[in-house]
């Protein structure tokens, strides 16, 4: 049996990072995050699989307009495959009664815990959803399993970290059950844990914290023998570049270091954060505004950190600052045989520190 697993679409989510400050960037990124579901959806076919898996947070939140979930609903109902649905933590809305009627569609299905497994040929899949996990239900669920047959759990949640809020069970016990594939949803960042048990991640990604390329998992299960692959798809990448400035770069050394940080194709498509950082010469005005909106024309989004220092005069320095810390501690730099780059940096450090105390009083 064939199958693609996915997961953590958000489909209305409200997107806070400033590349959607304006509605029109926002609506666009959140038709980008749809299309892409759609996109899948068309490999599901192309591909012929037997089943998609969607292991929860479809939906981000309720605000999603009904027509709008019929029509998702509508497409999924479309598809030469059987869909299974899982509950995360966003969509769990979808329990409420209006909702009812969407979950009914005949090659939709979803999970309850009275109906935590659905029969497709030789394979079991068996869901829970976040709202009804415990580790008692999941053990119950295991010893309930027939291992003559193929099983596959569905599950939303954290099995990473003890202290996220829907943290589910440890990777510990999950490798104990006897399913052949576990597919989970939660975490955005795609992962194999295990051969077996694996994030899909979100094939679109939300924002810069979220670089890593994004997909969804097709598998096989053949005679309880697993095989999968990752399957790229996302529309944009959030890319970040640091570029290191020193006190001999002109602003138009700078500008051209910027304009050439990534590939014409990726700077066409990609979100783009460039980070400069590093000591910039006292002359130099790093005018992020300026720069950026003359690297608009070549990025599909840009935007500038200024990270960097200026360099100090310390000539001047030790006239201001006569007999006091600042002074003695130039005076000790200078009067090294060999200073480098970290001695260099060591003092800048101390000098800034000290710097700002004075400015402070
Ligand atoms: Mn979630």
């Amino acid at each position: 049996m064939r199958f693609i697993h996915t997961a953590d679409h958000h489909l209305n989510v409200s997107l806070s990072h400033a590349s959607f400050k304006n509605a029109k960037a926002h609506d666009t990124r959140l038709y980008e995050l749809k299309d892409t579901f759609f996109k899948i959806l068309r490999h599901a076919d192309e591909k012929n699989v037997d089943a998609l898996l969607i292991a929860g947070d479809l939906f981000d939140n309720a605000s999603i307009k009904i027509h709008e979930l019929e029509s998702i609903f509508e497409r999924l109902n479309a598809l030469e495959c059987e869909v299974f649905l899982l509950i995360g933590n966003h969509d769990v809305f979808l329990y409420e009664p209006p909702y009812q009627s969407l979950l009914d569609a005949k090659n939709i299905h979803v999970f309850s815990k009275d109906r935590p497994s659905h029969d497709l040929g030789e394979t079991t899949i068996h869901g829970i959803n976040t709202k009804d996990f415990s580790p008692e239900h999941l053990k119950r669920l295991n010893e309930s399993l027939d291992t003559s047959r193929q099983n596959i759990l569905m599950l939303h949640g954290d099995i990473l970290n003890k202290h996220d809020d829907h943290h589910l069970t440890t990777l510990k016990m999950l490798e104990a059950t006897d399913f052949d594939y576990i597919a989970l949803g939660h975490i955005h960042k795609p992962a194999f844990l295990r051969d077996h048990i694996a994030y899909s991640g979100n094939p679109e990604p939300l924002d810069f914290s979220e670089s890593d390329e994004r997909g969804y998992i097709e598998g096989t299960l053949s005679n309880k023998h697993l095989s999968t692959t990752f399957r790229p798809v996302q529309k944009r990448r959030f890319l970040t570049h640091t570029i290191k400035v020193t006190e001999e770069d002109a602003i138009d050394d700078l500008r051209e270091k910027m304009r050439t940080c990534a590939k014409d194709d990726s700077k066409e498509r990609d979100f783009h954060r460039i980070v400069l950082k590093g000591t910039r010469g006292e002359h130099i005005d790093i005018d992020t505004d300026k720069l950026t909106q003359y690297l608009t024309e070549d990025f599909h989004y840009v935007e500038i950190r200024d990270e960097t220092e200026v360099a100090f005069d310390y000539a001047m320095l030790k006239q201001s600052y006569k007999d006091t810390l600042i002074s003695v501690l130039i005076e000790e730099y200078e009067a090294m045989k060999a200073p480098d780059k970290e001695d260099e940096a060591a003092l800048n450090e101390a000098l800034r520190a000290l710097l700002e105390t004075e400015g402070s009083q």
